[in-house]
């Protein structure tokens, strides 16, 4: 246990992440997640836009000099994009138009990335969907 701890203590941030991801709740849990604390302001986040409907904050944990996370109020069911339903079209095209919105607001006019993980290899680690807005610098592809 030691050596695996040691272990990854010294990872790098990229094997954390997946460290991250892998010990998420499964997929298919409907349990609450950091995010509810989020939307209910029970733990404080830089918000950055928000309407009736969705809330867009800045990432603690930046991978670019823009990294905004856009979240529905209510999770109804979408723990991420492979649980959406037709119910979830007028709130996953909210989702998308804020990240217009919202990269505009931030002044990302020479572009940025909109990403959204799912499950274990998609590297997902929160269970309540968002969309990743990332810009401010080159962003190289493909990705890890
Ligand atoms: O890996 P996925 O796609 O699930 O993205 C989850 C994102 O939530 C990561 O980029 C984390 O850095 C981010 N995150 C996690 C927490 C958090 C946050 N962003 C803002 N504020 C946060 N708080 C207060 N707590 C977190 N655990």
């Amino acid at each position: 246990i030691s050596v695996l701890t040691s272990h990854f203590t010294h990872s790098t941030s990229m094997a954390s992440e997946k460290e991250a991801a892998l010990a998420a709740i499964p997929p298919d849990s409907d349990s609450p997640t950091i995010f509810d604390k989020i939307i209910n302001k029970e733990i404080p986040s830089t918000v950055v836009y928000e309407d009736d409907k969705v809330l867009a904050f800045r990432d603690i944990n930046p991978q670019a000099p823009v990294h905004i996370l856009i979240i529905p109020k209510v999770r109804d069911g979408l723990t991420g994009i492979s649980k959406a339903e037709e119910r979830h079209f007028d709130i996953l095209g909210r989702l998308l138009y804020t990240a217009k919105l919202v990269a505009k607001q931030e002044g990302l006019a020479e572009g940025y990335r909109v990403v959204i993980n799912d499950g274990p290899q998609g590297c997902q680690s929160v269970y309540h969907i968002h969309v990743h807005v990332i810009g401010g610098r080159q962003l190289n592809w493909p990705p890890g």
